[in-house]
């Protein structure tokens, strides 16, 4: 029997067995991970082109000052590698391998009411027991494939590109090769990318169902002496993340795009254009996704960029988005993608004129009537979002409900989530699974996302300590607070006017995942410091909203 269970060993995963052993030197913690090594998404995701787009000087950890000293970032956006290095460092540093049991990926998990403790069920057939558990499962960690007729049926290699074999050498497997990638997210973006600079590759097809707004990264190299100057400045930096809706190191400009000249929104909107990061999506005019004409001016600039890039004015007017405005789903950035299309071997297929009717063994038939011969094909068809983690687990939480319901399961009825509606309280606590807490779970605030994880990990440690202290068994969120934190979230992403209208996993959409074709508020868009100071509200009122036994 453990004390506290950790699914997962991500970044969340890693930073709450950190926390709670360190709080908690006599307790039996232990992490249960899926996957070979520590990492989350940066083990899953190693296809060609991966890297971070948030700074990594933001985005790492803040919490162990000699980490900050000791560790040299050598890009301001670091690889999927150089991230996964550091990651491993980390564990390794604070010797957290020794209480991680990797390629354990579970399967089922069912409380005791009256022993009060959880029994996970692992693939292999091996039981955890634990008092309470914390889910670090990851909000983009479940992989989804295209519902498209005869997938299987495909003779080449075929991949998603979150399972991008680790073998694989770009130069040498792909040589001569015709490759199609379906999929234009921020992962097709990357994939995309890095496979057309490829010189080996003989042609890549790609298959565009919605265009994405996409924008340059511009990232750079960090010199010896540079990263000396970055280490001086971290306090500030991260001070200046908290103070940031998002926690990102970009925040809104308070004018409004209506309110100033054609010449001063330009020269904006130019700045930013040529900065690093995300501050053409975060640092834009504060009615940019509010007001409907201030987004379509905002787009229209967007466009034109792409149109300079793309030397073919019909490729170009098919890269630029038509059903959403820019900034409305999460902007991908890039390096290089729009000149991708230049090349003579790349080739742009657009599924709103020409869908795909089937994958053959040889390659994809579009409406047309083409056949698209490839020899390898790439899914960059995007995660099961938020939820996704939750649903690959069979619950049988309080009075045996399951969590999620899916049209499969007879037991759908009693569902705790009802139609993939997560109820939380403070995203952390959900109502009849008890002794449960999450990080980066629905209704927390994502943006910087490891900024969100050492907040959360530190509400929860916190909880877990009151629990130690007045020798509590029991940990669940009132009825009452469940609906009120829950009508909040929702009312919360009522603002966010124009994001909402539009389908994204970001909307709770994912249109391969039965049950998910219709929009919910699966995140908290109200502001990160927002969400802080109704955390510390909680703490402050004894945790009222939890009850306790
Ligand atoms: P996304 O952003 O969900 O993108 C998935 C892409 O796959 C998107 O372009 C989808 O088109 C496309 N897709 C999915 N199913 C199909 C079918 N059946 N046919 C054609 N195209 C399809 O996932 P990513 O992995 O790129 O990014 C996820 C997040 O990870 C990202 O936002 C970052 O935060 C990191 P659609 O738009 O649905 O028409």
């Amino acid at each position: 029997m453990h004390d506290v269970l950790i699914l997962g060993a991500g970044l969340s995963g890693l930073y709450s067995l950190y926390s709670i052993r360190k709080r908690f030197p006599s307790w039996r913690v232990k992490a249960l991970e899926a996957g070979g090594d520590v990492g989350g998404t940066w083990y899953w995701n190693s296809y060609p082109g991966c890297r971070i787009d948030t700074e990594s000087l933001s985005y790492c950890f803040s919490f162990d000052k000699e980490l900050l000293e000791e560790w040299d970032w050598k890009e301001q956006f670091a690889t999927q590698a150089e991230t996964h290095n550091y990651v491993k460092h980390v564990a390794q540093k604070h010797d957290l391998y020794k209480d991680i049991q990797f390629n354990t990926r579970i399967k089922s998990a069912c409380w005791d009411q009256a022993q009060r403790y959880w029994t996970f069920i692992d693939e292999a057939g091996e039981q955890h027991k634990t008092r309470f558990f914390v889910s670090c499962l990851g909000f983009l960690s479940s992989p989804t494939l295209p519902d498209i007729p005869g997938i299987r049926d495909f003779a080449g290699d075929a991949f998603h590109t979150s399972r991008w074999p680790a073998h694989l050498d770009l130069s040498r497997d792909f040589a001569n090769k015709r490759i199609g990638v379906i999929g234009t997210g921020a992962t097709g973006i990357q994939t995309i990318t890095a496979v057309s600079k490829e010189p080996s590759i003989k042609s890549l097809t790609v298959f565009q169902r919605t265009a994405n707004w996409s924008a340059p990264l511009h990232n750079s190299e960090i010199t010896p002496e540079e990263m000396t100057k970055h280490k001086a400045g971290y306090d500030n930096l991260f001070a200046r993340c908290a103070e940031t809706p998002t926690c990102f190191l970009h925040a809104a400009d308070p004018r409004k795009s209506l309110d100033i000249s054609k010449d001063e929104r330009h020269a904006l909107w130019e700045k930013l254009y040529s900065e690093p990061g995300f501050a053409k999506w975060l640092g834009v005019f504060s009615d940019t996704y509010t007001n409907r004409e201030a987004n379509k001016l905002y787009s229209d600039f967007m466009a034109e960029k792409i149109r300079q890039r793309v030397h073919d004015a019909a490729v170009a007017d098919s890269l630029i988005p038509k059903n959403h405005g820019f900034g409305t789903r999460r902007v991908p950035l890039e390096s290089g993608y729009f000149e991708a299309y230049n090349r003579s071997n790349v080739h742009l297929v657009d599924l709103q004129k020409t869908p795909v009717e089937q994958v053959t063994p040889s390659g994809i038939r579009t409406s047309d009537g083409v056949d698209h011969e490839l020899d390898i094909l790439i899914f960059a068809t995007g995660f099961d979002a938020i939820t996704g983690a939750f649903n690959a687990i069979d619950w049988h939480a309080k009075e045996d409900r399951p969590l999620t319901s899916t049209e499969d399961s007879p037991r759908a009825e009693h569902a705790i989530w009802v139609d993939q509606r997560p109820r939380t309280f403070l995203g952390l606590t959900v109502p009849s699974m008890p002794n449960m807490f999450m990080v980066l779970g629905p209704h927390q605030p994502f943006g910087n996302a490891t900024r969100s994880i050492e907040h959360a990990v530190e509400v929860i440690t916190n909880m877990l300590d009151y629990c130690e202290e007045h020798d509590y068994t029991y940990v669940e969120p009132t009825e009452e607070a469940v609906d009120e934190w829950t009508d909040h979230v929702i009312e919360c992403g009522k603002a966010s006017v124009l994001i909402n209208e539009v389908d994204s996993w970001m909307t709770g959409i994912n249109k391969n995942v039965k049950g998910k074709t219709v929009r919910s508020v699966v995140r908290y868009s109200g502001s990160a410091i927002e969400y802080r100071r109704r955390c510390q509200e909680c703490k402050e009122s004894g945790y009222k909203g939890l009850t306790f036994s």
